[in-house]
């Protein structure tokens, strides 16, 4: 008579089988693997940033030499990351950004002192009342990164897209946006330390603003020309190595942290201060100079601030 037992080889078989799936879907994923996911007929593409440990921040000597307008906020440490993230692989577009604001009614609210948004009217840079992300002041097609969202409205778009996806969504922290932004390297950009290779991988004041804006000829202004005086569509620049577009310039990208000073000691899992006055935003954009766009570059805003260079980008924690 059969036995009803379970036959012990099969058994083992099946659980070899159970064991060996687990490191495919964890362990052994790469970095840069996609992640599509869709709501409501609109495409989300992440790329996965594996767990891991990297130097934070640049030297003393590249921030000198980049002239960076502020005190030396970048000292180096390092920083462990011990859950992979997915990271949106561009900015939010204005397609994305228009399904959460026509579905949700949100209220940007009037930007900072209540004067409105910063945007571009009459040939400069401007605060008016009339200024927000439906008409920043020039052209903005679907394919556009997002534009004048504070960190506030950033935060509520990513609230109500967790409830669409069911998974949380949320902004990256300034160490994951640097962590994703290097992929690796340690060199001034993900490129190397040349900044005239950024006509390849992002749009700066090149020598098409300097001209238009009606700028003097400057040695942080080079001479390229990238093509964009105003924002470009996402992805009409090389990505880097971990497949991520338009880190660099293009516009600032909010970040999850308050704005503080960097720990002199190795960290893990950084977050920020528990309180400030500013959220921080990295990689430089459109109306910034090359120097903004450094991968460790820093810079903030407070949360309210409408701005034609301030957009975001999403990140799904593992
Ligand atoms: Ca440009
Ligand atoms: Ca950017």
């Amino acid at each position: 008579m059969r036995s009803l037992a379970p036959n012990p080889v099969i058994f083992f078989l099946f659980f070899v089988l159970f064991l060996s799936a687990f490191p495919l879907m964890a362990e052994e994923r790469k970095a840069g693997e996609k992640l599509v996911l869709n709501d409501a007929g609109i495409e989300y593409v992440f790329r996965w940033c594996p767990p891991g440990e990297f130097t934070m921040g640049s030297s003393f000597e590249e921030w000198y030499e980049s002239r960076y307008p502020y005190d030396f906020n970048e000292p180096r440490h390092t920083v462990r990351l011990t859950r992979g993230f997915w990271l949106l692989e561009t900015p939010v577009t204005v397609r994305m950004y228009r399904k959460f604001a026509e579905e949700t009614g949100h209220d940007s609210g009037k930007g900072l002192n209540g004067l409105g948004g910063f945007g571009w009217r009459d040939g400069k840079i401007v605060q008016s009342e009339d200024i927000d992300w439906t008409d920043p002041g020039f052209p903005q097609t679907d394919d556009h990164p997002a534009v004048c969202i504070t960190w506030e409205d950033a935060v509520s778009f990513c609230r109500w897209l967790s409830e669409r996806l069911k998974r949380t969504v949320t902004l990256p922290t300034e160490a994951q946006w640097e962590y994703a932004a290097r992929a690796g390297t340690q060199t001034v950009f993900f490129f190397g330390d040349d900044r005239e290779e950024m006509v390849h991988y992002g749009n700066v004041v090149d020598e098409t603003f300097r001209e238009k804006a009606g700028f003097p000829k400057s040695p942080g202004i080079p001479e390229f020309r990238d093509g964009f005086f105003f924002t470009s569509p996402v992805r009409s620049f090389r990505p880097n190595p971990w497949g991520l577009y338009d880190l660099y310039g293009n516009v600032f990208e909010s970040c999850l942290d308050w704005y503080g000073e960097y720990p002199t000691e190795s960290v893990t899992d950084p977050v920020g201060p528990p309180v400030g006055q500013y959220r921080t935003n990295r990689g430089g954009s459109w109306d910034f100079l090359i120097r903004s766009a450094r991968s460790g570059a820093r810079s903030w805003d407070a949360p309210n601030v409408l701005d034609a260079a301030l957009g975001f980008r999403l990140c799904i924690p593992e």
